[in-house]
C-alpha cells in the first residue's frame, strides 16, 4: 500500500500549492489493529499540509485509496455520542420546518453512517436515501428502516440517480466533504441531484478554528481538505451551486460552519459578514499558516513533559476516546503504552483492539472506575464535557481529566 503526492490542488487545479506542515508519517488513523498483531509495524504515510495559491483551500498531499480509508478500515459509528445525536436532531427539525418538507420530499444525505441523523426524517414520514460505502455503517443504517446505498457519491452515482428519476429537496453532507479525493466531481454530483429550488447543507470543521485552537490532531489522511468559507465559496461557485448561507457551531467538532448552498444564487449578508471576517484575519493567505508548524511542536512538548512529569511522579494514566483525532494526536507526540495504560471507548467495534501505530489497549469506559487511574487524557476533546459529565463517578473518586488542546491543561 501507498500513498499518491498529488501535484495539483483538488478543487481548482493549480499546480501552485504551498506546504506549511509535516506530521511526520503517521499509520492510518481508523486503522485499529487486532491483539494478535501488537508485534507488528502500522504502515504509515507522509502526513503533509499545503495552502493553495490558486482557491486558498488547505490540503494534504498525500492521498490514501478512499476504500482502504473507509471500507476495509472503518470502525466510526455516529450513534456513539449524545450530544452529535441531539445536535443532528435539532438540524432535520430546523429542515422539516424551513423547507416545509412533507411526505412528497426526498431528503438524500451523503455519509449518512448508521442512520443517525436521517432517523429523524423517516420518524415524520419523509422519503430518505442515505449514501455511505462504509458497509458495517449502511447495515446499521438499514436495520433501523434508512435505506442505504453503500457507496461512494459522486458525479457518476449523481447520473445514476437522475437516470432513475430521483431528484432530491435536501442534500446533507456533514462532516465528509473534507473525505473526498475528488472535490469536483463530490460537488458537481450534488448539483445534479438537486432540485432545482432544493437546498445543500454541509457541515465541516472550519479551518480558522483548526488553527486559532490548535487542533493539529484532526489533520489525518481521512481528511483531504480543510475549509474557509472563502475556498468553500470559489469551489461551490465553480461547480454549479451558490453559497447561500452560514452559520457557525463554535462548540462542535471544535468549530464547524454549515454551509447552505443552492442551485440559484440568494447570498445572505451572514456569508457576507463571514468571508469579510476570514478577510479581515487573513484566513485566505499563506501567512495565517506561517507559525502553526511551531505551535504543533510547542503543543508536543508540553504535552509530552506534563504526562511525563506525572508519570514519574507515579500516577497512572489512561486516556477517553479512541477517536481518529487521538490516533493522530500519539502517533505524532509519540506517545505510547510507556506512558498511557489504555484507552476507553463507548464504541464497542473499537473496544479489544489496539490503537493504530502505538498500539494502546482500547477498552469499555466501565475501566476507569474498575482501575481508577489517577489521570486520564481525553483524545476526544470536542466531547469532554459529555465526557466528564457521564464520567462523574470517576471525578467524584479523585480521578483527574486532562485536555491536551489547545493546551495540556487539568480540568476536574
Ligand atoms: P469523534 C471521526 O473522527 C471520523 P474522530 C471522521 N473522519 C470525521 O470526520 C469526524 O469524526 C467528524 C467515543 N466516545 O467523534 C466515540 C465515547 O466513547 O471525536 C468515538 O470513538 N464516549 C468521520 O474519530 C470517539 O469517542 C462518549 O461519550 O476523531 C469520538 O470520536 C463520546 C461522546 C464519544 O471523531
Amino acid at each position: 500500500m501507498s500513498a499518491a503526492r498529488i501535484t495539483r490542488c483538488r478543487a481548482c487545479g493549480s499546480a501552485d500549492l504551498r506546504p506549511f506542515l509535516s506530521l511526520g508519517k503517521t499509520p492510518l488513523a481508523d486503522a485499529f489493529v487486532e491483539p494478535e498483531q501488537a508485534g507488528r509495524h502500522d504502515p504509515s504515510f507522509p502526513l503533509e499540509v499545503a495552502w493553495c495559491a490558486g482557491c486558498t483551500l488547505v490540503q494534504i498531499l498525500h492521498e490514501i485509496p478512499p476504500q482502504q480509508l473507509f471500507v476495509d478500515n472503518y470502525l466510526y459509528f455516529s450513534s456513539f455520542s449524545d450530544e452529535l445525536l441531539a445536535h443532528s436532531r435539532a438540524h432535520a427539525e430546523q429542515l422539516i420546518t424551513d423547507r416545509r418538507l412533507d411526505g412528497d420530499s426526498l431528503v438524500v444525505e451523503i455519509a449518512s453512517n448508521d442512520g443517525y441523523l436521517l432517523k429523524n426524517f423517516v420518524e415524520h414520514g419523509i422519503e430518505v436515501l442515505g449514501i455511505d460505502p462504509a458497509p458495517g455503517q449502511a447495515e446499521a443504517a438499514r436495520a433501523i428502516g434508512v435505506p442505504t446505498l453503500a457507496q461512494f457519491f459522486g458525479v457518476e452515482v449523481a447520473r445514476g440517480l437522475v437516470a432513475d428519476g430521483v431528484r432530491a429537496d435536501v442534500i446533507i453532507a456533514n462532516n465528509v466533504m473534507a473525505h473526498v479525493p475528488d472535490l469536483r466531481g463530490f460537488v458537481q454530483g450534488m448539483a445534479l441531484l438537486l432540485a432545482d429550488d432544493g437546498v445543500v447543507t454541509i457541515e465541516n470543521p472550519w479551518v480558522r478554528d483548526l488553527v486559532r485552537k490548535g487542533e493539529f490532531d484532526t489533520i489525518y489522511h481521512e481528511h483531504h481538505s480543510y475549509f474557509s468559507c472563502t475556498s468553500v465559496n470559489n469551489l461551490m461557485r465553480d461547480n454549479g451551486l451558490s453559497l447561500n448561507d452560514v452559520e457557525y457551531f463554535p462548540d462542535l467538532h471544535g468549530g464547524t460552519l454549515r454551509w447552505h448552498c443552492g442551485r440559484r444564487r440568494n447570498v445572505s449578508d451572514r456569508v457576507r459578514t463571514m468571508l469579510a471576517l476570514e478577510a479581515d484575519e487573513g484566513v485566505p493567505s499563506l501567512e495565517h499558516y506561517a507559525s502553526f508548524s511551531q505551535r504543533v511542536d510547542e503543543t508536543i512538548e508540553s504535552l509530552l513533559a506534563m504526562l511525563r512529569q506525572r508519570r514519574s511522579a507515579g500516577r497512572r494514566i489512561a486516556a477517553y476516546g479512541a477517536a481518529a483525532k487521538g490516533s493522530t494526536l500519539l502517533n505524532t507526540s509519540g506517545i505510547g503504552t510507556e506512558l498511557i495504560d489504555f484507552v476507553v471507548d463507548r464504541n464497542v467495534h473499537k473496544q479489544g483492539l489496539l490503537v493504530p501505530g502505538v498500539h494502546i489497549p482500547i477498552r469499555p469506559p466501565e475501566a476507569l472506575l474498575d482501575e481508577q487511574p489517577d489521570d486520564v487524557v481525553i483524545l476526544a476533546w470536542n466531547f469532554a464535557e459529555e465526557i466528564v459529565s457521564q464520567q462523574a463517578e470517576y471525578v467524584r473518586r479523585g480521578g483527574t481529566f486532562i485536555v491536551p488542546i489547545p493546551e495540556p491543561k487539568v480540568i476536574t
